[in-house]
């Protein structure tokens, strides 16, 4: 992993209905993400937050797609931004602000790459398009988006698509799926690791063969952490919670293998909602897995 590490704050919450989730990068720094990256030896530049504006400033384009004009405004920002720290040579790491944030987090990451791997940490499957949503929330659409499907003012971001290729993409921790999802993923084959799967194989099982999986057929990978993918008893601050999710002491196995992996070219944590949280509980949580991911060890 590169030594260097840019935090990019994106505090977007237009890509769903609740209010907090845009103080998620805030409760991040708060729980102490650059001290605590700091003492594991990286150097860490804070480069503040993009901006998203307002939703009441935003006037509705699409009646389907909610805020899509917003959004597709501020993850072209944020593609822009990551592409100058990916070329300072910097390991981006993303704080959401809500999913939809990934749209621009992957346009701004995965150019170089010729296929660049993805692991989805999601209750969710975010493939959704205003076909198959039941929300209109863009929130469940980015990895669509980020597959060349959807509206072309979210797929065009960055100026390329798609961002990532069907085979290159591992889902995991999976338990609440549309049935437009469900179909998707079978027509694309799109590898998934439900929670079924991880009950019955058991984390190490499931991250080795994601790991060498991606290993056999990427040059580089992305996790994109979604904290509604942990359990909602560990993970209470999150704006679409879904009972019966990963545990934080799987997560953390999950994040130490992949540290010893050494695979990831970078990463982002999103959906933390302070004001559904517990005393910052899933900010706090955020960083311990950071922790992890960037290599603490107890001895
Ligand atoms: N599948 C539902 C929808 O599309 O509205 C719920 C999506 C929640 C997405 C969260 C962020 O991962
Ligand atoms: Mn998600
Ligand atoms: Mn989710
Ligand atoms: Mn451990």
């Amino acid at each position: 992993m590169r030594k260097q590490i840019s935090i990019i704050g994106a505090p977007m919450d237009l890509g769903q209905s609740r209010r907090g989730v845009d103080m998620g990068p805030s409760a991040i720094r708060y729980a102490g993400v650059v001290e605590r990256l700091e003492s594991l030896g990286y150097t860490v530049e804070d480069c503040g937050d993009i901006s998203i504006g307002k939703r009441e400033r935003f006037e509705e384009t699409s009646k389907v797609l909610k805020n899509l004009k917003a959004i597709a405004k501020a993850c072209g920002e944020l593609c822009k931004t990551i592409e100058t720290e990916v070329k300072r040579e910097r390991f981006p790491l993303v704080l959401g602000g809500d999913h939809s944030i990934a749209i621009g987090t992957l346009a701004g990451v995965s150019r170089p790459y010729k296929n660049l791997g993805v692991i989805w940490y999601d209750a969710h499957g975010d493939l959704n398009t205003a076909e198959t949503s039941p929300s209109g929330n863009i929130h469940g659409m980015p990895l669509a988006v980020s597959l060349g499907y959807g509206d072309p003012q979210l797929t065009s971001t960055g100026g390329y698509q798609p961002k990532v290729k069907p085979e290159n993409v591992v889902i995991i921790g999976a338990r609440a799926l549309d049935m437009g999802e469900r179909e998707f993923i079978k027509e694309k084959g799109i590898r998934v690791y439900t929670m079924h799967e991880i009950d019955r194989l058991g984390m190490t099982r499931v991250m080795t063969e994601t790991i060498e999986y991606l290993q056999e057929r990427t040059d580089g990978v992305h996790l994109s952490l979604d904290l509604d993918g942990l359990d909602p008893n560990e993970a209470p601050g999150v704006g679409t919670p879904v009972n019966g999710g990963i545990t934080f002491r799987e997560s953390h196995l999950a994040m130490e293998l992949l540290a010893e992996s050494d695979l990831l070219t970078s990463a982002e944590f999103v959906e933390v909602n302070p004001i559904l949280d517990i005393q910052n509980k899933t900010g706090k949580l955020a960083v311990d897995l950071m922790g992890s991911l960037f290599g603490e060890k107890l001895l």
